[in-house]
């Protein structure tokens, strides 16, 4: 029987939705089948109650002739509030086969109506507990239900500040750090529990613990707390339903009590302190005494501003061992977690009453192999547990979380006899996103890369995109999300986390148009390029690999703002001369004494503000707004002309010398196409006589290898990316990096420091090389012409040499899909694989179309035509294989650095290639200045072989010997 099943259905990206908002959860589904060229012609979806009662659905969409299987929206009859609703799917495909119905999947709504709030927010009195005072809030109610049969429970809590909630003594959920972070102010996340478990008949207790968190306490380097609020508050309500049809519900209220306990301190930054003897047992047990509890008040919180959560849960992902304990040349007794990590330490300890055990956490060891605190600033990272001295006791802090690799332990019982590495585990926290990229390559140096790209993204990505978890600061830094989107989308699904954080980003601009330089925003700042274009550049990186539409809707109007506040600043519409910029951030060739690299800020605020523009063209034309799209495309190519006027000499060169500036004109396609060769060869020159180093700072190193493949220079861009000694990617790795750094001298070769007051090693900006790796090694990448993956570009470029082998796969909302390259005794061999309902256009690169062999004659098969390039195979789903001989013009080999002119008059080279490679030095008159290398393969030049390239090599160094 032929296999053709509808798998995988998720409603908001989420296999399991409980308690959400959204009116028309869009739903997917992913469709497994045995034929290669699957694709879907109609699909069938039910809804039922959560009965699962499909025989009478509540919605039932019949058949759609359609071949979308992504996002598509819930239609039927509204939705209510607090319901569980059931869904399948079946599929038809282009074989004339139906599917039987999938596996049902659900989603759950929680509040459609703020009305819908019974609880009221609530906080301890002032007199019954100083509303300033540090330690963690308790507040308990008990209550009793009556006697049917408990069907299921529910429930919506949320905090002004960070809780946990606890029902019966056991804790409710595996959310950490919850209601996390948003642009409080606008919109505040509530969570949905599932307690049907929990509760049991009669007497019952709800309890809840809040502390500061990102709400209340200390946040941004200048030392400021209440950005959001100066008292905690919590809103808790619970919903039975019983098997009589009955329901009962019931919210936080000034019958609640309050008191403190064993959290004594709890900040984000700084850590917590844990007093095991003021421990209140059973507090959240029924027949608890809370005669000494204290009273509590009514709160005026808005509740209009709640939304049910958008992003997935915060959760320990992870587990680690410590690597080894050592004990430093100062003295001090550490762990060794052997990986930069962003969590908490777990541990058990059984201790005398009172001992206080210190746990302090930093990222890296100083130069002599001791403690090093220094770039941490003034966040203090210190947990203290007190111990009660009863037995084995076991503590995780709850409301703070620590960026470190290395913990100091003081005062655990025994230490100076060693300390017990078993008695100590690490918990990844995070954002508990899907994972949905891989790659590997033969060189483990860049595997090592790519898992620190990885580990900055999980440390990085607790709720909001953060430039570092561990110093002072920790804040959603939109320029460092903008450029490593692509890379977050690539690893991680990021549907669910950047919808969010898009919103705070909308909820925090300004009416003018102007983004913050942080979202949420708790600093003063607005305004850089390159940083507010997160407004434009991550919807947009959302719609090409997510195929999120509404997405594009949703923030079209913020987009658009951010791009009309750029006009209307300075006299010239076109020009943005204005204002304060970061620049090309932390690049090498900044002035002595400053973070702002060398290439002019106003040619990175031209470069942003065309990308933005264009970017706006493009979502102009998805939502059908055709008037726009004609509006915003003339404006950006009139942008682009100032930017020329400006920074283009007439000759056709970039007016700056640096790396950065070339970039920028090459990736952004500001230079006019006939001088775009130029730029290309001026940047590879500028790259050779750095020795194949780079300068470029937030700006210009995301793109910079992009620039090199792209217009001819791929082996340069290989080589940078394969680099080790200072400054590379991987320079850090030879340095024991675990994470991507903030500088890429943190630590110096002599290793010493780059410097205390900003030197993050766990910052994921200069892992936007990821995408690179991805899209352009292993070759796979998403078309914004055909989003999420529905046509996937498969175009591994293995000329840059030095690499035998890389893969890339990808969870895409589709399926999985893969691409990779062998190269083996003079074959390559190049594998893809794409998802049913999806299709693939594949290059087999330097290959000629007669000596193709694999998977050439497959059914999925659509079209196969030999391009300059290679052979162009367009399929439809399926996994193939492909070999082929490398032949000549897949040669771009590299030899050092032959400049032409250097070894001898140009006449002379010309005749020695007009011998060699007839045509070939009509192309290169003004390139007298190129090695031969950039030369052959320039985009202007045809690729010569290496037949052709030896013998013009072998001739120009005996003319220069
Ligand atoms: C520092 C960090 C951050 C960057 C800003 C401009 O706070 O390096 O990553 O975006 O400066």
């Amino acid at each position: 029987m032929a296999e053709l099943k509808a798998t995988h259905l998720t409603a908001e990206y989420r296999r399991e939705l409980l308690g959400t908002d959204v009116t028309h959860p869009r739903m997917s589904w992913r469709i497994e089948s045995d034929r290669q060229g699957t694709a879907q012609k109609g699909y069938r979806i039910q809804t039922a109650g959560e009965n699962g009662n499909f025989a009478e659905p509540l919605w039932d969409s019949g058949l759609c002739e359609s071949d979308k299987n992504v996002l598509v929206p819930y239609d039927g009859p509204p939705l209510s509030s607090c319901t569980r609703y059931l869904y399948r799917v079946k599929v038809w495909d282009n074989f004339g086969r139906e599917s039987e119905w999938s596996e049902p999947a659900w989603w759950e709504t929680a509040f459609y109506d703020s009305k819908e709030w019974v609880a009221q927010w609530i906080t301890p009195t002032s007199e019954s507990i100083d509303p300033q005072a540090e330690p963690a809030f308790l507040l308990r109610k008990p209550f009793s239900l009556k006697g049917a049969e408990i069907v299921s429970a529910r429930i919506y809590a949320t905090a002004a500040g960070v809780y946990e909630l606890y029902l019966n003594g056991g804790k409710v959920g595996d959310d950490e750090l919850a209601p996390g972070w948003t642009s409080y102010r606008s919109r505040q996340a509530y969570q949905t529990y599932d307690v049907s478990a929990q509760l049991q008949k009669g007497d019952n207790t709800i309890g809840i613990m809040v502390a500061n968190g990102w709400y209340k306490g200390r946040l941004g380097w200048e030392n400021k707390a209440n950005h959001y609020g100066d008292r905690r508050a919590v809103l808790v309500q619970l919903h039975v339903r019983y098997n009589d049809g009955t329901e009962e519900v019931m919210g936080s209220d000034p019958t609640w009590k309050a008191s403190t306990g064993a959290i004594r301190f709890s900040e984000i930054y700084d850590g917590e302190t844990y007093d095991a003897r003021l421990e209140q047992n059973g507090w959240s047990e029924p027949g608890f005494d809370d005669l000494s509890w204290g009273a509590v008040e009514r709160l005026e919180l808005p509740l209009t501003h709640l939304v049910a959560q958008e992003n997935v849960s915060t959760r320990v992902t992870q587990t680690l061992k410590p690597l080894a304990v050592i004990v430093t040349p100062s003295g001090d007794t550490l762990l060794d977690m052997g990986q930069n990590m962003v969590g908490r330490i777990r541990f058990n300890v059984s201790a005398m009453e009172g001992t206080v055990i210190k746990l302090t956490h930093a990222e890296v060891l100083d130069k002599e192999g001791n403690f090093y605190m220094g770039n941490i600033r003034t966040a203090k990272q210190l947990v203290t547990f007190i111990a009660k001295g009863e037995g084995t006791e076991t503590y995780a802090p709850h409301f703070t979380f620590q960026g470190f690799r290395y913990v100091k332990v003081e005062s655990y019982p025994d230490q100076e006899k060693g300390l017990p590495p078993e008695a100590f585990s690490g918990e990844v926290i995070h954002s508990d996103m899907d994972q949905t990229g891989a790659f590997e390559c033969s060189d483990e140096m860049v595997n090592q890369l790519q898992r620190n790209i990885v580990w900055g993204q999980r440390g990085n990505f607790l709720d909001v995109p953060t430039d570092c978890p561990q110093r002072d600061e920790r804040l959603g830094w939109t320029g460092d999300a903008q450029v490593f989107a692509g890379t977050a989308l690539f690893n991680y699904n990021g549907g669910p986390f950047f919808t969010k954080w898009l919103r705070d980003l909308k909820a925090d601009q300004l009416a003018d148009g102007q983004v913050p330089f942080v979202v949420p925003n708790i600093i003063q700042g607005y305004s850089s390029a390159a940083w507010g274009d997160a407004a434009t550049v991550i919807p947009w990186a959302m719609y090409t690999s997510l195929a999120d539409e509404q997405i594009l809707a949703e923030q079209y109007d913020s987009m658009k703002r951010w791009v009309d506040y750029i006009r209307s600043q300075g006299d010239n519409e076109h020009i943005w001369d204005t204002g304060f910029h970061f620049g090309d951030w932390l690049a090498l060739d900044a002035k002595e004494g400053s973070y702002m690299g060398a290439t002019p800020s106003h040619m990175v605020t031209a470069a942003y503000f065309v990308l933005s523009t264009r970017i706006i063209r493009n979502a102009a034309k998805v939502l059908g707004f055709e008037e726009d799209a004609a509006y915003y495309g003339a404006l950006a190519e009139r942008i682009a002309a100032a930017y020329r006027d400006e920074f283009i000499t007439p000759n056709g060169r970039v007016a700056a010398r640096t790396q950065t500036a070339h970039v920028l004109a090459l990736v952004f396609d500001l230079a006019e196409s006939k001088d775009r060769a130029r730029i290309a060869c001026d940047l590879n020159e500028m790259i050779v006589e750095n020795n194949y180093h780079l300068t470029t700072g937030f700006v210009g190193t995301p793109y910079l290898c992009f620039a090199l493949s792209d217009n001819g220079y791929h082996e340069t861009a290989v080589k940078l990316l394969l680099q080790k000694t200072y400054p590379s990617w991987l320079y850090s790795v030879s340095k024991g990096a675990t994470t991507i750094w903030e500088h890429w001298d943190g630590i110096k070769p002599d290793g010493s420091f780059w410097s205390d007051d900003m030197n993050s090693f766990n910052h994921y900006a200069y892992g936007a090389v990821g995408e690179w790796m991805y899209r352009k090694i292993a070759g796979l990448s998403p078309d914004a012409e055909h989003p999420g993956y529905k046509k996937v570009r498969i175009e591994p470029d293995f000329t840059g040499g030095r690499l035998s082998h890389a893969r890339a796969s990808y969870e895409s909302m589709y399926g999985t899909v893969e691409a990779g390259w062998t190269f083996q005794d003079g074959e390559i061999r190049i594998e893809a694989v794409v998802p049913a309902n999806a299709a693939a256009s594949i290059l087999l690169r330097g290959a000629h179309a007669d000596e193709v062999k694999g998977s050439i004659k497959d059914e999925g098969i659509l079209s196969i035509r030999q391009e300059a390039e290679g052979v162009r195979v367009e399929t439809g789903s399926g996994r193939y294989v492909f070999t082929y001989a490398r032949t000549d013009s897949t040669y771009r080999i590299y030899t050092p650095d032959m400049r032409l002119s250097e070894v001898v008059q140009w006449e002379t080279v010309k005749q020695i290639l007009d011998r060699h490679a007839p045509g070939f030095s009509d192309h290169l008159n003004h390139f007298a200045n190129l090695p031969l290398e950039a030369a052959a393969n320039s985009p202007m030049g045809t690729a010569i072989s290496k037949e052709q390239y030896e013998a013009i090599s072998r001739e120009l160094s005996q003319i220069r010997e």
